[in-house]
């Protein structure tokens, strides 16, 4: 991508309007526009990140045995009506009429909608488990929203629904989209705790939210200083595996963890005081086992072994990519801007062309920039006509991970210079030793 060309409005100052470095940094990156409150779009250097973000949860959703699907976003009430939430939910849920005056209203989540699929069509045990998600926007009308997408009323997200015959199978269940959270995390650059956690309107008992520990989140969180360096589940982990998961879910449960609406003092001052760790943190996803909370008011029942009918066990697994993206900031960032992740940054290299229309190093650019992006390599190129301060400024203030620097000086000897975003460091190296590096 030429940055000539491109849609990147970077802001000079500081935006007023945001008190946290992750919404401070999206709005200067041009990542993101308010609409109206709470209501972002995402303008094309955010929408690159938010769709890596996806990709990676989409990968360990379906590595874990999800399944995709897409539901609409606007649902009808009926639904929520059977289930006794339309009247529960409250104020958060915005309610709408169509032409017909039926009562609509924008999803929040989807349990009814899903139950109503499942319901519909899947009539035996045979057919389980089986586990359904999709990536999609949601609604909630909250009281507070702030820091940008952080807490927005529009928001993405991972919305996942398993369901199974019986209780020790929805543990399993369960226990699968625990070990793809870990993974689906880590994958991000994020250590994530997962935490006893409250169960809200979802309802049911067991719910664990992943925290990622940070100072500006919203969550007071009470945890064991050891999860910090717990093992990650590797990629070959066997989610068929009931006694492997269990073992998974027994160690990442091992250790106290619970956030405030769950915080047992005593429990927690029973860890040695110098393990303790009592921090801040943003929930980022959140997983829960309701049973037949949904299943038996809206009738969705198998036949199972013994011929006889049982309402179906389930659970649903929430993770908000809109979310993510500014979490991952807060948690990756310096002066000079935001820091990604070689998986979720927007491009993987930016070429800076420091004099542009200078032969030599238009050449130059050119060479690298067709060399990298023919590699697979996600490149922009700065062929701007701004000064080297502002290309500078740029570069770092959108965090891409590798700047491969072209000014006249080190052209006129075949080199280029080569910034690690992260570190710092600059290499000169030639020309050719900086395409190998990226192609090899
Ligand atoms: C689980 C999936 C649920 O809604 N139903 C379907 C369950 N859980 S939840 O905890 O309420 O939300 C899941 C995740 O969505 C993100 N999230 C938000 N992100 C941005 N702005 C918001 N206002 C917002 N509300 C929820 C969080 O990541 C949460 O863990």
């Amino acid at each position: 991508m030429r940055l000539s060309r491109y849609f990147m409005p970077i802001l000079k100052e500081n935006p007023k309007e945001a008190e946290i470095v992750s919404h401070r940094l999206m709005l200067r990156a041009g990542m993101i526009r308010q609409q109206s409150q709470g209501i972002y779009s995402w303008l094309p250097l955010g929408k690159r990140v938010l769709d890596k973000v996806n990709a990676i949860i989409r990968d360990e959703q379906n590595r874990a045995g999800a399944i995709e699907l897409s539901m609409p976003t606007l649902q009808s009430a009926e639904l929520w009506q059977e289930s006794g939430r339309y009247d529960a939910y409250g104020k958060e849920m915005l309610r709408i009429k169509d032409r017909q005056d039926r009562p609509m209203l924008y999803g929040p989540t989807n349990e009814e909608m899903v139950t109503d699929i499942f319901r519909s069509s899947v009539k035996s045990y045979k057919d389980l488990p089986l586990n359904l998600y999709h990536i999609q926007l949601k609604f909630r009308d909250e009281i507070r929203p702030r820091f940008g997408t952080m807490r927005s009323r529009e928001f993405m997200m991972k919305d996942a629904y398993s369901f199974d015959l019986t209780r020790e199978a929805a543990e399993h269940s369960y226990n699968k989209m625990f070990a793809a959270y870990l993974r689906t995390f880590d994958r991000l650059g994020l250590r994530a705790i997962p935490m006893r956690a409250d169960t809200g309107p979802i309802g049911g008992k067991l719910s664990h939210e992943f925290i990622i520990l940070a100072d500006t989140g919203e969550s007071e969180v009470f945890c064991h200083k050891d999860f910090v360096d717990f093992d990650i589940p590797g990629e070959h982990t066997d989610f068929d595996s009931v006694e492997g998961l269990q073992a998974i879910f027994d160690k990442w449960t091992s250790l106290y963890a619970a956030t405030s609406e769950m915080h047992d003092e005593a429990a927690f001052n029973a860890v040695p005081e110098g393990d303790r760790l009592s921090a801040r943190g943003i929930e980022v996803g959140h997983i829960f086992y309701f049973g037949t909370k949904y299943s038996e008011p809206m009738g969705a029942k198998v036949q199972g072994p013994d011929g006889k009918e049982h309402f179906v066990q389930m659970g649903s697994y929430g993770i908000g990519p809109t979310r993510l993206v500014p979490a991952i900031i807060e948690a990756s960032h310096d002066d000079n801007g935001i820091i990604w992740p070689a998986s979720v940054a927007p491009f993987d290299i930016v070429v800076i062309n420091m004099k542009a229309g200078d032969q030599a190093c238009d050449d130059t650019c050119e060479l690298i920039y067709a060399a990298l992006t023919k590699a697979g390599k996600d490149v922009l190129y700065d062929d701007t006509d701004d000064r080297a301060g502002t290309k500078f400024a740029t570069a770092d203030l959108i965090g891409v991970p590798v700047q491969i620097i072209a000014g006249p000086r080190a052209v006129a000897n075949g080199e280029v210079e080569v910034k690690d975003r992260k570190t710092g460091a600059r290499e000169t190296m030639t020309i050719e030793a900086a395409i190998n590096r990226f192609v090899a």
